[in-house]
């Protein structure tokens, strides 16, 4: 009989999605209406979870899965897996780390030019006919910011934090950053406080772990980072006091930003969705059919190490 695997969000790669049910039962728990009855009738079966960095699995639903052995987050992030509690029952989790670092560096770059030369706008602009109307260069649109040379801030210089500052440091940014302490083995300048490294910063791009750092991104923050400054999100919402974020874009006290990730998805503020300054990705970072075609992979090898006894790759807990 195969081993039965409960799956709380789907795998958008068809062959890896092929594969997952050619090797397991597969319960499609993020499809049911009535998850609490679908949990009491399979729950005891379930040897394997497959979930999303963002949608993790809530300790309720771990409680309902007395023999489940494994939980393989088919992404980066494990704030969203009790790991404590997983630890304690001897249940290993995986991420796919390493997988998606490429993918998320370039989404925020892509996102900070997005913001700082109005892709957006230009491209509203030309759709909407208004170009044809009112012809460059005395259309009605700002001089951009140029992105060549911004002084770069990254918030959590780790996998993906270092892979944006090589990326920056290519456009000739200066780079600094914060994290729990200086690294030695890169050429940035270290800033241990988070105001401080937002006021020597033209944009402040977050790259951190979610885990400890809820809502560091604050109106202080912001303000240090001033009215010429972007801020770009390509970690978890949760990282960005977002009423703050959004009355910081409101009233110009930031010039403007780029969001990939927000508190409360799929729900994003609707305050953002009238700014001008704002260009915004339904969590999209990892989101490319070769990152997730390594991603399924990753997921697929950490199941079969668990159910098999063997040592996962990626392990967390
Ligand atoms: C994914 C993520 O969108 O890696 C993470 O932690 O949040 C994203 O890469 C998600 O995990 C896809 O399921």
């Amino acid at each position: 009989m195969k081993p039965e695997i409960l799956q709380l969000n789907p795998i958008l790669i068809p062959e890896i999605s092929a594969k997952l049910n050619e090797r397991y039962t597969v319960r499609p728990y993020y499809l049911q209406a009535d998850k609490a009855a679908y949990l009491a009738e399979h729950g005891a079966n379930i040897r394997g979870v497959v979930t999303g960095g963002h949608t993790g699995i809530t300790r309720a639903v771990m409680e309902q899965l007395p023999n489940v052995e494994v939980i393989a987050v088919n992404g980066v992030g494990t704030d969203a897996v009790d790991l404590a509690y997983a630890h304690d029952r001897g249940i290993r989790v995986t991420a796919t780390i390493g997988a998606l670092t490429e993918d998320v560096a370039d989404l925020a770059i892509g996102l900070l030019i997005s913001a700082c030369r109005g892709l957006n706008t230009g491209d509203r602009f030309v759709r909407s006919g208004q170009w044809a109307t009112s012809p460059t260069p005395l259309a009605p649109l700002p001089l951009a910011r140029q992105f060549s040379g911004m002084r770069v801030g990254i918030v959590g210089l780790g996998r993906v934090g270092r892979a944006v500052a090589t990326r920056a440091a290519a456009f000739g940014c200066p780079i600094s950053y914060t994290d729990l302490s200086a690294m030695s083995d890169v050429p940035y300048t270290f800033v241990s406080d988070l105001v401080e490294l937002a006021r020597q910063s033209d944009a402040l791009i977050v790259a951190a772990a979610a885990d400890k750092a809820k809502g560091i991104i604050n109106a202080q923050v912001l303000e240090a980072l001033g009215q010429e400054g972007y801020l770009i999100n390509v970690a978890r919402g949760s990282l960005v006091n977002e009423p703050d974020l959004i009355a910081a874009l409101q009233s110009g006290a930031i010039a403007g930003a780029g969001l990939d990730v927000f508190v409360d998805e799929p729900r994003a503020p609707a305050e953002l969705f009238d700014l001008e300054t704002v260009v915004l990705q339904p969590h999209r970072a990892s989101a490319t059919v070769q990152t997730r075609t390594r991603m399924g992979e990753m997921v697929l090898a950490s199941l079969a190490a668990v159910l098999e006894g063997r040592e996962p790759v990626g392990a967390v807990a």
